[in-house]
């Protein structure tokens, strides 16, 4: 459930919707960005930056996968919350895959936006870029800091290559991330936690249509902006990942499974079977999160379980080009 800070004290409260019963997201606060040129405020260097997460999370998710692929594991840090979110948020609390928090040595992630603006006013969320040197959070918006690990940290990683959102396709990249932000990336959350029923199905039309629309396009490229892998692939991926394992049951997004698309489920083994991926995705915090934290929807408590699956099945998407 969580709460909020306000000038810097801590209320736990759950999520006000508007007027008609739909799940409004904050928009994220902290905005800089890291810049690889002389004399940037925060310029990307091995070790002067840390990423607070969570792997239940599908916008921290999104960072994680990035880190990976650009062999910034040594160079930028991470530190990865308990997967319950109760009334006092994020906490840093022993669980297999959780680590403590080496920079405060905080006890709860509040106390990350406390360090940064003891006046904040806003929901403590994941993810977050911390700068060690000036003690202040970066930016705690998923897709800013995917672009910065994407395009502004070539100089301090092993991996600069390939760029996941290249000029000759960055309007079609931010076009695609646009497309798929409300009606899926946050299209779940509007089903799950819709406070009326027309809310409810006004989110699941928006989102089966866009699923099924998704599904079309990738009957004929292998993923969503062509034959290459790109920033929208990895925004896809961790909602399209959690889908059949929780957000069908405990988000009420029934109508259909990835599995019941074939090319959504073919494209989602293709990505699941990439090491950055993979190694990203644990379910077992992905689902506690879920199912233990928003006991609005789900009293009990009860963890469902997962679905009989197999992600790692062999896909035909190798039919379909790819460049590298
Ligand atoms: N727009 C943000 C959203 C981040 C976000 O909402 N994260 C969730 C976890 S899935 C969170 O930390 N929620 C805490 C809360 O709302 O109290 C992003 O993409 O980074």
């Amino acid at each position: 459930m969580g709460g909020r800070l306000v000038n810097g004290t801590w209320y736990a409260e759950g999520y006000e919707p508007d007027a008609d019963g739909r799940f409004v997201r904050q928009s994220s606060v902290f905005r800089d960005w890291t810049r690889d040129t002389e004399g940037a405020r925060f310029r990307p260097e091995a070790g002067r930056f840390h990423l607070f997460v969570s792997l239940a999370c599908p916008w921290a998710h999104r960072t994680l996968i990035m880190r990976q692929l650009r062999d910034l594991e040594h160079a930028l840090p991470v530190s990865i919350v308990h997967p319950d979110m109760l009334d006092d948020g994020w906490e840093f609390r022993e669980f297999p895959g959780s680590t403590p928090d080496p920079v405060l040595g905080a006890r709860y992630m509040r106390e990350i936006y406390q360090a940064a603006d003891p006046g904040f006013t806003g929901r403590v969320t994941v993810p977050v870029l911390w700068d060690r040197r000036e003690g202040t959070i970066v930016n705690n918006e998923s897709r800013d800091i995917l672009r910065m690990l994407d395009h502004d940290w070539r100089s301090v990683s092993p991996q600069p290559e390939p760029d996941f959102a290249p000029a000759a396709l960055r309007d079609e990249v931010e076009t695609t991330l646009d497309a798929i932000y409300e009606p899926i990336n946050n299209g779940v959350y509007k089903c799950g936690f819709a406070q009326s029923q027309a809310a409810y199905e006004e989110a699941a039309d928006d989102l089966f249509m866009a699923l099924a629309h998704w599904d079309g396009v990738l009957s004929s490229q292998r993923f969503l902006c062509g034959n290459q892998l790109t920033e929208a692939d990895i925004c896809l991926y961790t909602t399209l990942v959690r889908f059949d394992a929780v957000y069908a049951v405990h988000f009420k997004c029934s109508q259909n499974r990835i599995v019941d698309y074939p090319n959504l489920w073919g494209y989602l083994r293709d990505l699941y079977q990439r090491p950055a991926f993979r190694e990203t995705t644990d379910f077992t915090q992905i689902r506690r999160h879920y199912y233990v934290s928003h006991p609005f929807i789900n009293p009990t408590q009860h963890i469902a379980r997962m679905p009989e699956i197999d992600f790692k099945a062999a896909h035909d998407r190798d039919r379909l080009p790819e460049a590298r």
